[in-house]
């Protein structure tokens, strides 16, 4: 017999159909009645494939006896419930080092895209306003803005690679001072954001990072600062920062994950000083079908009894 699936959101193509020829594949966010469809599959699930923001809450795996595993496309447990998970004896694997790359690559097109205004130039080409005799505002310059970032950890030190190449002084903030690395530290996010032009968010989401880049830490950025998060939208007080840029108290922004995806705050669709992406930095191609691989790995050691290859639990 195969083991039963339950997926909780959609994965690439190929991973899917490798899903669903080595499993019995249920798919929770296609379900027209997802309570309907628990109440009849939940008892078999063995397995539960999910993403870093849908994650699996603790109501969910109660609704799954017999579930095993919990495999994370991504790599953020926040959405987890990961104590229930130990409690429980579930494991819990995510996906580890592949998306990395991506993920500073996209931090990097936030700030070049906030500080240059790619985007709304786009736009003001776009809409006819160059040929029609418009004089194109002016950005900013990029090599010699300091760079902060929230969070030295893998993501972090690839943003910061990526910076150098493009000659903004670094400095970060980090739990620990991080050995061996040519960059400046900072005590504490309020004290790098005022030491800072461009404020990079790459820590973890998650209780202990909740509300982290507080109303104090936009104000410390000030009127020429950007903002740019490629980590979890808990990290911000995303009311304030939206205050503080109606305002002008805070210069820009370059955001790529929000508190309540898919919801974006209504206010921030109109601002040019803002460049909004729809939580896309690990989705290119090949690092998505890399993760899904990883996933596959993970379910087939589970249901193999042999050693999982990235176990968080
Ligand atoms: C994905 C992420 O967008 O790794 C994470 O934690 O947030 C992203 O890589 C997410 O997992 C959706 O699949």
């Amino acid at each position: 017999m195969t083991a039963e699936i339950l997926m909780i959101q959609p994965l690439p193509e190929p991973t899917e159909a490798e899903l669903d020829a080595t499993y019995t594949v249920h798919r929770l966010y296609a379900a027209a009645d997802a309570q309907a469809l628990l109440r009849e599959v939940g008892p078999r699930i063995r397995g539960v494939v999910t993403g870093g923001v849908k994650g699996a809450s603790r109501a969910l795996m109660e609704a799954l006896p017999k579930l095993e595993i919990v495999a994370v496309s991504g790599i953020g447990t926040d959405a987890v419930d990961l104590s229930y998970a130990r409690e429980r004896g579930i494991r819990v694997t995510t996906t580890p080092g592949v998306l990395t790359e991506d993920v500073a690559d996209m931090a990097m097109a936030l700030v070049l895209a906030t500080l240059r205004q790619t985007v709304a130039n786009d736009r003001f080409v776009r809409s006819g306003q160059w040929s029609g005799g418009v004089a194109p505002p002016m950005s900013r310059k990029v090599s010699g803005t300091r760079l902060g970032i929230l969070g030295l950890g893998q993501i972090g030190r690839a943003v910061a690679r990526r910076a150098e190449g493009f000659g903004m002084p670094i400095s970060y903030n980090n739990r620990n001072p991080v050995p061996d690395v040519p960059y400046r530290f900072v005590a504490d996010a309020l004290t790098l954001a005022r030491d800072c032009d461009v404020l990079v968010v790459a820590v973890s989401g998650g209780a202990a990072t909740r509300g982290l880049v507080s109303e104090a830490v936009i104000e410390a950025l000030g009127p020429d600062g950007v903002l740019v998060n490629v980590a979890r939208g808990s990290v911000v007080d995303e009311d304030a920062l939206v205050r503080a840029l109606q305002d002008g108290r805070l210069g820009g922004a370059g955001l790529d994950v929000f508190a309540d995806e898919p919801r974006v705050p209504e206010a921030l669709l109109g601002m040019d000083q803002v460049v909004l992406q729809p939580h896309r930095a690990s989705a290119t191609v090949e690092t998505r079908l890399e993760m899904g691989r990883i996933v596959l790995r993970n379910l087939a050691a589970q249901f193999a009894g042999e050693p999982l290859p990235s176990a968080v639990v």
